[in-house]
């Protein structure tokens, strides 16, 4: 059993959407199904300005390239490698801030306490499908100019308040990786605010060029083929069935374990509608093994619990050095990195298969 398993749509309903990518021979350069696709994607999400991306990085990596940012980031530790990855390739300096233990995602105050006349940008996590505080990280983006990124990776269909949590911010990205709540094997999106905003992203994913013969930006090369783009398609009429599996799990593991010593789990947080891809737990001190002892116990019965997200970022090789990654800036978000064990879920996970889950979490 693994932490999770990608949704596939009923294969036959796929076929004649390939058949018509082999009649046609247009296997990418924005065909027909990642038109189709596109426009599918923007009712669902009820978001104006969508762009189909190869992957959920690349639409990071570019979103920061549309956004023209300079000098340092103000992000997260508490992500996968993306993220702050994302920054870096942008030759852009992140700036490390603390997470808030209720939803792991960056905390407003320590935001605020790291703008400087050199930040740029705030580039924030949806983790685990948690919405930030968007009301507040919008507020310190307008009051000090700066420009606001959603890393939206997990937060496929995720609303708050009534409203996608993609309409936040200056740009969101999302990944359609096959470990996320809505796949296309590989794929992404990144969502932008104007047409003039999706235009520059559209030729930035198609190596900066506006036609046969003029290139105007340096750009990289993040289309989404057909094949990703005709999934995608049937995968949107299959998202809230996907959707309600996923809920079913949620809903058992909480009942069965809000009151096991050691275990402390997330809320969901209040007007939020989730998509219920991941299952995080903190394992504290409480419990009768520490997080990795849970984890290698899961494992010796078969049961492959995933650490995200550990090592956190400001611990990596590469960005240790940063001022802003010694782990006394990161008190919240260190504790999240040693504790939090994610436990399987998907759309099929059977009850037999949960319950041996959660009889390994029993006192
Ligand atoms: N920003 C954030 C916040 C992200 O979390 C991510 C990706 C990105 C940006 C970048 O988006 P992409 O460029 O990836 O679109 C996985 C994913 O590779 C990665 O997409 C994801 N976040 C991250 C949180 O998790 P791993 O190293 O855990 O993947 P892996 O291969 O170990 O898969 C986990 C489990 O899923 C496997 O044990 C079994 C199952 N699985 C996996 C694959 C690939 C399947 O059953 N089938 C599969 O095809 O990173």
């Amino acid at each position: 059993m693994f932490v999770t398993r990608p949704y596939l749509p009923p294969l036959d309903e796929l076929l004649p959407l390939l058949e018509g990518i082999w009649e046609r021979r247009w296997l990418t350069n924005h065909g027909p199904l990642h038109q189709r696709f596109e426009a599918e994607l923007r009712n669902f999400l009820s978001t104006p300005f969508i762009s189909p991306t190869a992957n959920g990085m690349l639409a990071l990596e570019i979103a920061i390239e549309a956004a023209e940012l300079s000098g340092e980031i103000i992000t997260t530790p508490y992500s996968f490698v993306a993220t702050t990855h994302a920054i870096r390739r942008s030759q852009l300096t992140p700036v490390f801030v603390d997470i808030r233990r209720d939803d792991v995602n960056m905390d407003p105050h320590r935001v605020e306490e790291r703008i400087t006349e050199k930040t740029s940008a705030i580039v924030a996590v949806h983790c685990y499908g948690n919405p930030c505080d968007l009301e507040r990280l919008q507020d310190l983006a307008d009051r000090h100019s700066l420009k606001l990124l959603y890393d939206a990776a997990h937060a496929f269909g995720v609303r708050h308040k009534g409203r996608s949590v993609l309409a936040s911010g200056d740009f969101s990205t999302l990944s359609f990786h096959a470990t996320k709540a809505f796949n296309t094997f590989e794929g992404g999106a990144i969502i932008s605010k104007s047409a003039s905003a999706k235009s520059v992203i559209d030729q930035l994913c198609n190596f900066g060029i506006t036609d046969e013969v003029t290139i105007q930006a340096v750009g990289a090369n993040a289309k989404m083929n057909e094949f990703s783009a005709a999934l995608g398609l049937i995968q949107l009429m299959h998202f809230a069935h996907a959707q309600e599996g996923r809920r079913k799990v949620d809903k058992r593991y909480r009942e069965a374990l809000h009151n096991v010593p050691g275990i402390e789990l997330i809320d969901i947080p209040p007007e939020t509608e989730p998509n219920y891809s991941y299952f995080p737990v903190f394992v504290t001190e409480e419990f009768r093994l520490s997080r990795d002892g849970l984890y290698e116990e899961l494992k010796s019965h078969g049961i492959m619990s995933r650490r995200y997200f550990y090592p956190l970022l400001s611990t990596l090789p590469m960005y240790r050095s940063f001022e802003s990654a010694a782990p006394a800036n990161l008190p919240v978000a260190t504790r999240a990195a040693e504790q939090i064990l994610c436990l399987p879920i998907y759309h099929d996970l059977s009850e037999a298969d949960q319950d041996r889950v959660i009889e390994i979490l029993m006192p």
